[in-house]
């Protein structure tokens, strides 16, 4: 049986993401088993969740809010009781209202089911299955496979053209940044969260370094899947990676201008900022996350307002 009570830490003290276990496609052709139809799937998120929140994002930029239902789970994620994420009151499952924890719906597609249960989770309502729990899959599904439905289909976020150089940026955002930042405050030594410290912070100096030149992060006229996925990270970056998770050499909104422009340009997009809730970020990492923060006290500050002009248009 997994251990589902902690963050999974190796020998060397070094955070350990776990492997997502339900990989399959919604594909927009007839013999597809999944076939992207309206109201027939269900996205249950976290609002903290920066993982959860790409698909959210992508929901409000494709124009997919009324095709796709989403709700979210409760906001603390009591790690010591070792259930995962619960529903409740004020965060029932829409589809299931005698579940009480997102374990519940896992449990549809395996009933032994021991691994993690993480959020985003995209449901299938029709099979009752779990479609997949991979956010950077169920971003790709939304943006190509629901244009049919989608108030935006000619949005492309991951164009044929760019798509070699959006892997590249991936491939590095993700460890050294969106999982770097983990890996700094989950470390259990030293040395790994060293390490991690100091991949966050060059990776941060080179997405600095290109925001400075041009608009988004592989174009200057076009927002691609590598801003959004950096963006979720970065908004809760001064809010919270720098006290809780120990990223405190420098903050966004001080001292890097390209990035905190960018950040706030994306939370002004149309439909982008419903998708933010500051104080439950907050609250869900320093109060859920007592093995590092014990008193579970939540820190006030900073005082950052994302709607202040972004500055960007004269880059285009
Ligand atoms: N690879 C997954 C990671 C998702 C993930 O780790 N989500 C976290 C919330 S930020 C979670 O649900 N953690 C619960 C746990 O690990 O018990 C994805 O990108 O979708």
């Amino acid at each position: 049986m997994a251990d589902t009570k902690n963050p999974i830490t190796n020998v060397k003290g070094e955070f350990i993401r776990g492997v997502t276990a339900f990989r399959n496609w919604i594909k927009d052709e007839p013999s597809a088993e999944y076939q992207p139809e309206a109201n027939r799937y269900h996205l249950y998120v976290a609002l903290a969740c920066p993982w959860a929140h790409r698909t959210l994002v992508l929901l409000k930029l494709k124009g997919l809010d009324h095709v796709i239902s989403y709700s979210t789970v409760d906001t603390l994620l009591e790690f010591e009781k070792g259930c995962g994420w619960a529903f409740g009151e004020k965060y029932p499952d829409p589809h299931h209202p005698t579940f009480t924890h997102l374990k519940d719906v896992y449990k549809l597609n395996e009933p032994d089911y021991s691994g993690r249960v993480t959020v985003p989770v995209l449901f299938d309502l029709k099979t009752q299955k779990i479609v997949n729990n991979e956010s950077s899959e169920i971003i790709r599904m939304l943006n190509s496979e629901f244009n049919k439905l989608a108030r935006h289909p000619d949005l492309d976020l991951y164009p044929e053209s760019l798509r070699s150089r959006i892997d590249e940026l991936n491939e590095q955002v993700y460890p050294k940044l969106n999982n770097g930042v983990y890996r700094a405050g989950f470390a259990k030594s030293q040395e790994a969260y060293n390490n991690a410290y100091e991949d966050v912070f060059s990776m941060l100096d080179i997405l600095e370094n290109i925001l400075s030149k041009q608009r988004y992060l592989i174009d200057n006229k076009q927002i691609t899947e590598a801003d959004v996925r950096a963006w979720t990270t970065l908004l809760r970056f001064d809010p919270v990676y720098v006290t809780h998770f120990k990223c405190n050499k420098k903050m966004i909104s001080k001292d890097y201008p390209n990035l905190y422009g960018f950040v706030r340009e994306i939370y002004q997009i149309d439909g982008i900022k419903e998708t933010v809730n500051l104080d439950e970020i907050k609250k869900h990492y320093f109060a859920s996350h007592l093995m590092i923060n014990p008193t579970g006290i939540i820190p006030r500050g900073p005082e950052i307002n994302y709607d202040l002009p972004h500055g960007r248009d004269h880059l285009q």
